[in-house]
């Protein structure tokens, strides 16, 4: 049939259930917005009605929450633990239903199984017949958990997988026998997906699909109460749990001498030492409760963990400026414990690399805050810097719908030549010499869009711009710098001679090999590096004295995951 956008959260709602502080905790987030998506889905609603849209079934598996993988967050909710896991699966769940699919919900094996339709017994069983789901939306410990039920039928039906990975995973890791020769070690990975099938929680990792959440949106009356109410010298500390406190005490103090300081520490019976006698602790507060105080706050500050949470997102959509530590040098699974095992080498340079990178001055200011004069002074200058509040377009319900709705109806890894097209598709190419040869504003990068079509091929090649990265960058960083964003889906058809010699580039030999690094020319001797292997097509990888092939696209203002043709 055909999916027809759903106003009412309410059969969502039962279909979640309870019995679960997490459970709760979605529940109630997704009531608190529910009037947002249904004002969001009315406004799409006549962007999307001239389409037809099948109406997809859908699973969600949400694993991490299950029994069976230990459940570590439960337990946490009301005392300071992560909720940022939480509060996506809640959003993913909702946009999923307002766009009209027709979904089951399950937290546990149990349920897991029936839906899957494997027989109860012990040890693991292939299906037999045909997969019962267009799409799976589940998160690694789900994965664990179908392979477990599936056995080696999982292989077949990794097509329709979509797995919520926070961080992101990126190929060399993905990669079962890569990862296992070349030491990309990590504790997840080595599901040989497309890394596409891999859906973040912010845009940083191209070679995967930015998935997001929502944070909370203001009407006019709202954003003129705020202006009033705002309060030049009160600061929010980012930080539920105690430990993230550990060790701030001379940040704190400098920040006493200007604004009073309010926190949502979770604490027992007791004030936890770590939290100073002249901070405000309101205890963990409810989601709206937060917004509240957000609302009057100037400041909100962060003391380097938690990584890229939610909320600076949320204060800055209600007007704060969020203050946060720069890390030099960048923390990564190389050197840092919390990092340590996932199943990525991004180089994380701040708190939130994405407000510092994506959103930046004046809502969100990065400083070394080991140099007490920079911490100092940014603290002055933010008392009297104005912001109105502020959220970017994909973090609003509105942008997330767009965007969950053209993955599902455009992403096919499922179909024989997609997501990788035929092996002869470089036969479609103009012949040389190619054009046109563009030079983008202000810089001596030679960038090409070639003439090639694909019909299968999405976001369509028409937003394709091909670039030679300088020497040693990855195609993320390349992209970027051309402000453009690296396009994995496009390498398959750049992965040849004649998108080289269209950037004339001059091969002196030519060679195909299995390695996240290629396609890319070495320097020193003048030799040309295609893939070998698909899955290994990867935007992070970067070499030294290699310059990489890399196909950017340009991206909607606000949608960085979409670009102007990809709707
Ligand atoms: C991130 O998880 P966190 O849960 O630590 O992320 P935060 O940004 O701190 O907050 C998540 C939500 O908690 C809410 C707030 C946010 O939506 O509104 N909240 C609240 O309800 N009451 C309060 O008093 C304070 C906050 C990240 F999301 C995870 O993926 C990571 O695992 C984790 C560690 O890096 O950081």
């Amino acid at each position: 049939g055909q999916a027809a956008l759903r106003l009412d959260l309410g059969p969502l709602l039962e279909q979640v259930g309870t019995g679960k502080e997490s459970l709760s905790f979605m529940r109630r987030r997704m009531r608190r917005l529910a009037a947002q998506w249904a004002s969001a889905a009315r406004r799409l609603d006549s962007r999307l009605r001239t389409r037809s849209r099948q109406q997809k079934r859908i699973l969600v598996h949400v694993g991490f929450l299950t029994e069976e993988s230990g459940d570590m967050f439960s337990p946490k909710v009301l005392k300071g633990g992560p909720l940022g896991e939480m509060v996506q699966w809640a959003d993913v769940l909702s946009a999923l239903h307002v766009l009209g699919h027709s979904l089951k919900v399950s937290f546990s094996v149990k349920d897991l199984q029936g839906f899957l339709g494997v027989p109860p017994g012990r040890g693991s069983c292939p299906l037999t017949g045909p997969f019962p789901f267009d799409l799976v939306y589940t998160d690694y410990h789900g994965l664990q958990q179908m392979k477990q039920l599936m056995g080696l039928s999982l292989k077949k039906y990794r097509c329709h997988m979509r797995v919520i990975d926070t961080f992101g995973t990126e190929p060399a890791y993905s990669h079962e026998q890569y990862a296992t020769h070349h030491n990309y070690r990590s504790n997840w990975g080595y599901w040989n997906l497309n890394c596409r099938q891999y859906m973040t929680m912010f845009p940083h990792t191209p070679d995967n699909s930015f998935m997001g959440f929502v944070a909370e949106e203001l009407n006019e009356t709202e954003r003129g109460s705020i202006q009033r109410n705002k309060v030049a010298t009160m600061a929010v500390v980012y930080g539920k749990e105690v430990s993230m406190w550990k060790g701030k005490d001379n940040f704190l103090a400098i920040l006493n001498r200007y604004m009073e300081i309010h926190g949502t520490v979770y604490y027992e019976s007791q004030r936890p030492p770590e939290v100073p006698a002249f901070v405000k602790n309101h205890g963990l507060l409810p989601q709206h409760e937060l917004q509240q105080l957000l609302r009057k706050a100037k400041l909100f500050i962060g003391f380097g963990f938690p990584y890229e949470g939610p909320a600076p997102l949320e204060a800055i959509a209600n007007g704060c400026i969020f203050l946060q530590p720069r890390f030099q040098p960048p923390h990564s699974s190389l050197n840092h414990e919390f990092f340590r095992g996932k199943p990525t080498s991004r180089e994380v340079s701040s708190q939130h690399p994405y407000a510092e990178q994506h959103i930046g001055r004046p809502h969100v200011v990065t400083v070394d805050f080991n140099n007490s004069q920079e911490f100092e002074a940014a603290i002055q200058k933010i008392m009297r810097t104005k912001v109105e509040p502020y959220l970017p377009f994909e973090y609003t319900c509105e942008g997330m719908l767009e965007r969950v709705n053209a993955y599902i109806e455009h992403q096919d890894f499922c179909h024989p030549d997609a997501p990788f097209p035929p092996v002869n598709a470089s036969k479609s190419w103009p012949g040389s010499p190619p054009s046109p040869f563009m030079l983008l504003p202000n810089t001596s990068t030679l960038v090409w869009a070639p003439n090639v079509t694909a019909p299968l091929c999405w976001p369509p090649l028409s937003a394709m711009l091909l670039l030679l990265a300088p020497e040693g960058l990855s195609c993320v960083r390349a992209c970027q710098e051309e402000s453009l964003v690296c396009e994995p889906a496009f390498f398959p058809y750049v992965n040849n001679l004649e998108a080289l010699s269209g950037l004339q580039v001059q091969c002196e030999a030519l060679e195909e090999e299995v390695s996240h690094l290629f396609p890319a020319v070495s320097l020193e001797e003048g030799e040309c590096f295609m893939q070998k292997e698909p899955l290994l097509y990867s935007c992070a990888g970067k070499g030294p004295k290699l310059r990489r092939l890399c196909p950017c696209r340009d991206s909607i203002q606000g949608q960085e995951a979409l670009c102007r043709d990809c709707l």
